[in-house]
């Protein structure tokens, strides 16, 4: 994927290695509880690695980026797509959580997602739409396409807009879990206030930046 390299999460490479999270498991409260955080990260999380590296020990793949073998993923065993993407995505989640200081973006992100979506208010409704009609395990996403576009999608499982699986390919600057494990314990089946929530705790500043270096 073109200027994927801009990605904060270019420099994972195998062996792969559970980074420590970049604030603490209580921090996220009450939209994500701790208990929640230090079983999604310390359990499913270091999972994902695990079994990332197994499925790569001995593959003469194994040295690639994991940024770049998402370009091939459909030619990969599927145990390198589900944790190459579980590894992946929940990096990425994590560097985007931060109780917000302010309730939206600003400066050309907010620009562009007015002009894409008709107003902040009808973005965040089409986003918690992807969310909610991701059936079953999956992501939402906010990405920025080739042409430096940004569009709303999801993808199940494990997968991400970096894929080469994927329905519509981007840079992902915004992603939301939607596996039950992300929510169920504080939530139980309420994907929708879960969804809903997510904004109280999205890092815009980190938004801004990701957008900032996909659009370069
Ligand atoms: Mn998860």
């Amino acid at each position: 994927m073109k200027n994927a390299e801009t990605i904060r999460e270019s420099n994972l490479v195998f062996p792969y290695q559970l980074e420590a999270l970049p604030f603490a498991t209580h921090s996220l409260e009450p939209y994500i509880d701790k208990a929640t955080m230090e079983i999604h990260h310390g359990k499913h999380h270091a999972a994902y690695v695990d079994n990332l590296n197994k499925a790569l020990e001995g593959h003469d793949k194994k040295s690639i980026p994991l940024i770049h073998l998402f370009d091939q993923m459909s030619s990969l065993p599927a145990a390198v797509r589900n944790n190459g993407g579980g590894h992946f995505n929940h990096s990425f989640f994590w560097q985007l959580l931060k109780v917000s200081e302010k309730g939206m973006p600003s400066g050309e992100l907010l620009n562009q997602i007015q002009s894409t979506f008709g107003g902040f208010d009808a973005f965040r409704e089409e986003f918690a739409k992807a969310a909610m009609t991701r059936f079953g395990s999956g992501w939402a996403w906010l990405s920025v396409d080739e042409n430096k576009q940004l569009f709303i999608s999801s993808t199940p499982n494990q997968d991400n807009p970096l894929m080469d699986v994927a329905d519509r390919r981007g840079i992902p600057i915004i992603g939301l879990d939607v596996w039950e494990h992300a929510y169920y314990l504080h939530y139980q089946n309420r994907r929708v206030d879960y969804v809903n929530s997510f904004w109280n705790i999205v890092n815009w500043a980190a938004v801004e930046h990701r957008f900032n270096e996909a659009i370069r």
